[in-house]
C-alpha cells in the first residue's frame, strides 16, 4: 500500500466489497505516472492494448462490439419515491435495486484485482470540488481515471483527515474462474448491465460496462448525475457546460459556460480558434461545469474534470486543430481504427481514407466497406493540461466569473444563428426547450429530441425540479447572473446547403455576445427573443452572401408556431410538477406569436 489509510468509513466500505466481491489483489492507486506505465504495460502484454508507433506514449484499444457507449436503458436512478426522479429518468426502488445488485457483485472479481482509486473532481481543496473513491476491477479503468480526474495521495491525506467522499463501485462483471483464460474486454450482457445512482446517499454503483460514462464513474455518474441532485439540495448548478474563457482585442476577459447535447460541438467550441484577428480563446473544460455563487455574486465555475473524453470522428484539422495537436500523444484511443504505419484513424480525419485499416472490431478494412472503420462513438482520453489552448487558470480553486450561459442544438431549420433571452426566465425557458435532430440530414423540423440545458439523460431528479431550481438560481443572482443566448449553427438553406461556415467563424456569435452585454452591439427584438441584424454582427473577412445571412437570421413566425404543440407535448409530461413560471413562459411565447393563449 503506497499510503496508510486511516479513515475508518474508507477502510469499512473496502471491507465490505472485498468480502462481497471476493478479488484476487488489491492495489490502492497513488496516481503516479509510474503506476500508469506499470499497468499499461501489463495491459500490452495481455493484448489489450496496442502501442501506436505513430503517437508517442499513446495506446489504442477495442471495447467488446456490444460495449461501446452509456447504456440509458440500463442507467438507473434510485429513491425512495419515484415522483423525486420524475418521468425522464428511471427509477428503482433503493432498497430492490440493492438487492439485485448485490447478487450481482457477490463474487464478481473473482481471478481479477479489485482497484481503490481515490479521486477529486476539481482541484483539491477547492470550494467547489468533491472527493470521492472508486473501486474497480479493470486497469484500463484506471489509466482513464488517471487522465479524467485528479487520483492520489493528496486526495488520500483529505479523506483522512476527515473530508468526505463519494462511494463509486464499479466491476466489469466478469469473474474468472481458475485457469479460465480472460478476453481483451472483459463486460456482461446488456441485461445484467447497471448503471445505478443513489443520490438520497450519495453513492454509485455500476456493474458489467468497461465503457466510458458507464465505467468512468467521475463523469457523468457523479460529475452530472449525483452532483446535479447535490446542487439542488445545496443551492449550487452541475451543468453539461464547457466553459471558456474569451479575450477582446483590449484583453477584457468574459467567461462562457455553454450546454449543447452530446455530438453537437461541445468540445470543438471549447477549444474554438477565433477567426477574428484579436480574438483569443482559452479553454477550461468541454463537458462539465460546476458553479457556486461566490462572496462577488457572480456564478464562478470550474472544470470538475482533468482531462477530455471525447468522441473522435469527425474530429480534424479542420473542426478543432486544437484537439488534434493535443491528441498527437500520451492519448488513449478506445474504438479508432489501426492504420498500417501504426496511427488511428477516424471517418471525419483530414485527407484521404487510408488504403488499408484494421477497424475497431480487428478485422482488415478498406475504403470499400459499408462498414465504418472507427466505431461512432470511437473516443480519445486526453490530459486537459497538455491541450495547447488551456486558461491558465483551468485549475484556479475559485473557477472562474461566467458572463454568458449558451444553450444550443443542432435544428436544419426555425431556429436562427443566436437569439439572446429577454431576461433570465425567458432564458430559462430556452434552455429547456433546447431541442436538436438525430441527424444532420433531416432537412425539416421532423423527429426533433428535446434535451433541456441538454441534461436530460443526465439529471440524477426531477427535470421539473430542475427547472425550478434555475429559477431559484436566478432569483439568487439578480443582476449577476449570466445573460442567455441561443445558438444554432447548423441551419441549412432550401437547397439543403449549410448557412453558416462554423468552426472558428462561430466566434463571430460570440462576439455579438460580449458586445451586448457592454451595450455596445444592436438587436431586433423578434417572438423568440432579440436576433441580430446582418449590421450588428462583425462579418468582416467573411464570404457569404447577404441571402444567405438574413435567412440565418430569419425567425418566420408561422414555423415557429409550429412548434409550439410540440414543447406543450414535451412539457405536459411534468403534469403539475412543471414550475408556474415556465408554463408563463410558454404562453407570453404564445402570445407574442399571437396565438390563443
Ligand atoms: C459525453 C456525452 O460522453 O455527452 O460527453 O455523451
Ligand atoms: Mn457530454
Amino acid at each position: 500500500m503506497p499510503y496508510q489509510v486511516t479513515n475508518k468509513k474508507l477502510n469499512e466500505w473496502v471491507n465490505d466489497i472485498t468480502e462481497l466481491c471476493q478479488p484476487e489483489k488489491l492495489h490502492w492507486c497513488d496516481g503516479t505516472q509510474d503506476e500508469y506505465n506499470l499497468l499499461m504495460a501489463q495491459m500490452v502484454a495481455e493484448g489489450r492494448a496496442i502501442p501506436l508507433k505513430k503517437c508517442p506514449n499513446s495506446f489504442l484499444f477495442r471495447s467488446d462490439p456490444s460495449d461501446v457507449a452509456r447504456v440509458e436503458s440500463r442507467t438507473f436512478i434510485a429513491t425512495k419515491n419515484r415522483e423525486s426522479v420524475g418521468p425522464t429518468n428511471n427509477w428503482v426502488d433503493t432498497d430492490e435495486l440493492k438487492q439485485t445488485m448485490t447478487a450481482l457483485y457477490a463474487g464478481c472479481m473473482k481471478g481479477r484485482t479489485m482497484y481503490l482509486i481515490p479521486f477529486s473532481m476539481g482541484p483539491v481543496g477547492s470550494p467547489i470540488s468533491k472527493l470521492a473513491v472508486q473501486i474497480t476491477d479493470s486497469s484500463y479503468v484506471v489509466c482513464n481515471m488517471h487522465i479524467m480526474a485528479r487520483v492520489g495521495t493528496e486526495v488520500v491525506a483529505a479523506i483522512n483527515n476527515g473530508e468526505d467522499f463519494i462511494e463509486c463501485l464499479h466491476s466489469v462483471g466478469a469473474p474468472l474462474q481458475k485457469g479460465q483464460k480472460d478476453v481483451p474486454w472483459p463486460c456482461a450482457p446488456i441485461e445484467k448491465k447497471y448503471i445505478s445512482h443513489f443520490p438520497e446517499e450519495n453513492s454509485i454503483w455500476s456493474f458489467g460496462s468497461g465503457y466510458g460514462g458507464n465505467a468512468l464513474l467521475g463523469k457523468k455518474c457523479l460529475g452530472l448525475r449525483l452532483a446535479s441532485a447535490i446542487a439542488k439540495r445545496e443551492g449550487w448548478m452541475a451543468e453539461h457546460m464547457l466553459i471558456l474563457r474569451l479575450i477582446n482585442p483590449q484583453g477584457k476577459k468574459y467567461h462562457v459556460a455553454a450546454a449543447f447535447p452530446s455530438a453537437c460541438g461541445k468540445t470543438n467550441l471549447a477549444m474554438i480558434q477565433p477567426a477574428v484577428p484579436g480574438w483569443k480563446v482559452e479553454c477550461i473544460g468541454d463537458d462539465i461545469a460546476w458553479m457556486k455563487v461566490a462572496q462577488d455574486g457572480k456564478l464562478h465555475a470550474i472544470n470538475p474534470e482533468a482531462g477530455f473524453f471525447g468522441v473522435a470522428p469527425g474530429t480534424s484539422y479542420k473542426s478543432n486543430p486544437v484537439c488534434m495537436e493535443l491528441i498527437k500523444e500520451g492519448t488513449i484511443f478506445t474504438n479508432c481504427a489501426l492504420t498500417d504505419d501504426g496511427d488511428v484513424w477516424w471517418e471525419g480525419m483530414d485527407g484521404e481514407k487510408p488504403l488499408h485499416a484494421i477497424d475497431w472490431k480487428g478485422n482488415n478494412w478498406n475504403p470499400a466497406h459499408k462498414e465504418p472503420a472507427a466505431h461512432g462513438n470511437a473516443r480519445f482520453t486526453a490530459a486537459a493540461k497538455r491541450c495547447p489552448a488551456i486558461c491558465p487558470d483551468w485549475e484556479n480553486p475559485q473557477g472562474v466569473p461566467i458572463d454568458i450561459f449558451i444553450f444550443g442544438g443542432r435544428r436544419s431549420a426555425v431556429v436562427p444563428l443566436v437569439t439572446e433571452a429577454f431576461n433570465w426566465d425567458h432564458g430559462v425557458f430556452l434552455g429547456a426547450t433546447v431541442a436538436s435532430e438525430p441527424t444532420a440530414a433531416v432537412l425539416d423540423n421532423v423527429g426533433i429530441r428535446y434535451d433541456p440545458f441538454a441534461i436530460l439523460p443526465f439529471c440524477g431528479y426531477n427535470m421539473a425540479d430542475y427547472f425550478q431550481h434555475q429559477f431559484d438560481m436566478g432569483d439568487k443572482l439578480k443582476s449577476k447572473a449570466p445573460r442567455i443566448f441561443y445558438v444554432n449553427w447548423f441551419r441549412k438553406s432550401q437547397d439543403g446547403g449549410w448557412l453558416w461556415p462554423g468552426f472558428g467563424e462561430n466566434i463571430r456569435a460570440l462576439i455579438w455576445m460580449c458586445e451586448r452585454i457592454e451595450g455596445r452591439a444592436g438587436a431586433k427584438q423578434t417572438p423568440i427573443g432579440y436576433v441580430p441584424e446582418e449590421k450588428d454582427l462583425d462579418l468582416t473577412g467573411l464570404s457569404i452572401t447577404q441571402a444567405k445571412i438574413s435567412e440565418l437570421l430569419s425567425v418566420d413566425p408561422e414555423v415557429w408556431k409550429a412548434e409550439i404543440p410540440k414543447m406543450e407535448k414535451f412539457f405536459s409530461q411534468f403534469g403539475d410538477h412543471l414550475p408556474a413560471r415556465l408554463r408563463k413562459q410558454l404562453d407570453e411565447l404564445k402570445s407574442r406569436l399571437s396565438l390563443n393563449v
